[in-house]
């Protein structure tokens, strides 16, 4: 579908829309009429909206009300109910017919490929269960996680699920200090971790982190670590601390029950990508999350029975958890797990994946999408990405120009591109188009049915369509956390009292005459220059939108006269070089793009050519570390 108005690629200006294929349409879960359906029962009955939602999965006792509301903002969705997410994403597949099914396919660095059925996997997951019960883990212990993409992780995610042990995942990139202090944080009884991994061509010695941090744990947690063995390199076990997965699981039953669990009991405590400084450790419970993973995988992701999802985040951030892990076995699909870096042993990795295992969702990160871009659309175009009927993209505002990219050259200019809103702490996406939408490349669509979502100002009126302001949610939402551990106040603080009585997001967005909201970034990263608010995400879009440019960032530097103005850190594309004389002239040009796209508001004080931009550890830019460099910043 060719664009049917516009050029410019700016989120000030853009007016691209691109209407869904027919047969997109005619396909898909929920249509135009059952849309329409789902706003208006969602507006006239909220709660009677997330039951019916909840009525979709297996209880083992249903809800005595669908909200207790009694004590805000400590909501609780569907009191008196029982169940447990292990039952609906695994133990309910083996009595239908997704039993034989392939729950995930996993491919490792070097190529090897293991395949799972959901009775397969089924099996694995209660032998690792009765191992962790054999271990002393029960009902309401932390298992801790430091594990790579590999299909064990999945097995324990699960395992740990099945025994009502709420599991604590710690990315394996993170460092000795940082595992220790989420070990320590959460007094896990055990550590779940493999020997190693591959990535990038190297073997990560994740076993050697674990043995670095767990001197000087409290006395209480790390009892066990139970190790996978990935790699088969020669490691240090210490006995009898340290176990062989492996080991353990030969002597066990490939039955196990499944815990009841009451509906606000934990599933998994998630720290926080860290983008805004110390990191929190957000908790969601088991009936909930269930409700909300399942439901919007299925309408937004569309899933059928034919599905093979690709969804590239590591477990171990909540993308992963909610759509690499939960949604799609919730639903009955198949998903891949990849465990390598994404541009090994060349930048056509993953659409080399998508080629070979038919993969027809493939859900990424802008980090990635620019990535991938950076190296050309040679290489999707060397593969045959036909099989793929579905893009999403989460975790930073994607900006028209990568947006375009991705979908055309992924999609083929056939593939609704979903950029879906969400955080940790929603725990399932609240802001997304959905197959059957009008998109705008750049925004994130409108608010799911169910979801209130709103841009207000600080005192949390509404502001007029297409002003900026703090983005908020307005009632409360099924895969909502229960809370910050440990940290009622702060999570009250945080999160509900900025602005009384709504969820306070931390982002800063406008929503345009129809309804689409456009994220503008983080609201302590947004500008103000001269009185303009002007988001850190419109002006990068901006940037990355001129051929010459890669990456962007952009953070605000106090200006005398104008309170505030910009400051630009591109990493530029190659070509740059050749195509203007020096440094100056190429950042002359790049101050007057951004005003021809955005026009003069935005004061731009400096361009600054970089090789990387600091990011965290789930990707995203790390703005506040570029400030700290430039203003000496601390936090
Ligand atoms: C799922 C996830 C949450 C923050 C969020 C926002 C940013 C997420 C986005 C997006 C623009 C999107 N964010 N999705 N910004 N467009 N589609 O990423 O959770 O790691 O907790 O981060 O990420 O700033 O507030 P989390």
């Amino acid at each position: 579908m060719p664009p049917t108005t516009g050029t410019l690629d700016a989120l000030l200006v853009e007016q691209r829309v691109f209407r869904p294929a027919p047969a997109t349409v005619i396909e898909a879960n929920i249509k135009p009429h059952d849309l329409a359906e789902a706003y208006a029962l969602a507006g006239a009955d909220h709660l009677a909206f997330w039951e019916k939602a909840a009525l979709e999965l297996e209880w083992r006792r249903k809800w005595d009300a669908v909200l207790d509301a009694s004590n805000p903002p400590l909501y609780r969705w569907f009191p008196g109910a029982q169940g447990n997410i292990a039952h609906n994403a695994l133990d309910r597949h083996v009595h239908a017919w997704t039993k034989n099914k392939l729950a995930l396919i996993w491919e490792g660095e070097a190529g090897d490929c293991r395949k799972f059925t959901y009775f397969e996997l089924y099996r694995e997951v209660n032998r690792l269960a009765g191992a962790l019960r054999g271990l002393g883990v029960g009902r309401g212990d932390r298992v801790c996680l430091y594990m790579p993409p590999i299909p064990e992780t999945v097995v324990a995610m699960l395992a740990a699920a099945k025994i009502g042990a709420p599991h604590v995942f710690v990315f394996a990139g993170y460092s000795a200090k940082a595992l220790r202090e989420r070990v320590n944080d959460s007094r896990a009884k055990v550590v779940i971790t493999a020997d190693g991994f591959y990535r990038g061509g190297r073997m990560i010695d994740l076993k050697a982190v674990v043995d670095e941090a767990l001197p000087g744990v409290r006395p209480e947690a790390a009892e066990s670590v139970v190790v996978v063995r990935r790699t088969g390199h020669d490691i240090d076990m210490q006995e009898p601390r340290d176990l062989y997965y492996h080991d353990l699981l030969r002597q066990e039953s490939p039955e196990a029950p499944t815990e009841v669990m009451e509906a606000d009991e934990p599933l998994f405590w998630l720290h926080t990508s860290g983008s805004t400084g110390k990191p929190k450790a957000v908790v969601h419970g088991h009936a909930g999350y269930m409700v909300g993973a399942h439901h919007t995988f299925r309408t937004v992701f569309d899933v059928k029975p034919t599905d093979i999802h690709f969804c590239t985040a590591d477990p171990g951030w909540i993308t992963g958890h909610t759509y690499g892990v939960y949604g799609p076995l919730l639903t009955g699909a198949t998903v891949i797990l990849y465990e390598g870096h994404p541009l090994y042993p060349q930048a056509d990795r993953l659409p080399s994946i998508i080629e070979r295992y038919g993969a027809t969702i493939f859900y990424a990160t802008p980090t990635l999408i620019r990535m991938l871009m950076r190296y050309g659309p040679q290489y999707p175009k060397k593969r045959d990405l036909s099989t793929l009927r579905l893009l999403g993209s989460v975790g930073e505002p994607l900006g028209p120009e990568a947006w375009m990219w991705l979908y055309k050259h992924f999609g083929g200019s056939k593939c609704p591109l979903l950029d879906t809103w969400w955080q940790t702490e929603t725990g399932m996406a609240m802001i997304a188009p959905m197959p059957i939408s009008v998109l705008k490349p750049g925004s994130v669509g409108k608010a799911l049915p169910g979801i209130e979502a709103e841009v207000v100002d600080q005192a949390g009126a509404p502001v007029e369509p297409g002003q900026g302001g703090y983005l908020v949610i307005k009632k409360p939402w099924p895969a909502m956390c229960l809370g910050l551990e440990g940290d009622p106040a702060g999570y009250r603080a945080a999160y509900w009292e900025r602005i009384p009585g709504m969820y306070f997001a931390g982002d800063v967005a406008r929503r345009d005459e129809d309804g689409y909201f456009w994220i503008q970034g983080r609201a302590d990263e947004v500008l103000n220059i001269a009185g303009h608010r002007v988001g850190t995400a419109e002006v990068e879009a901006a940037l990355t939108a001129h051929r010459f440019v890669a990456e962007a960032a952009v953070i605000g530097l106090p200006d005398k006269i104008k309170g505030e103005v910009a400051k630009a850190f591109v990493v530029p594309d190659p070509g740059w070089i050749a195509a203007f004389p020096d440094a100056d002239a190429f950042d002359a040009e790049l101050r007057a793009h951004v005003r021809r796209e955005l026009g003069p508001i935005v004061v731009m004080r400096s361009v600054e050519l970089r090789d990387t931009l600091p990011k965290t550890t789930s990707g995203k830019i790390l703005r506040r570390q570029l400030r700290k460099e430039e203003l000496g910043e601390v936090g």
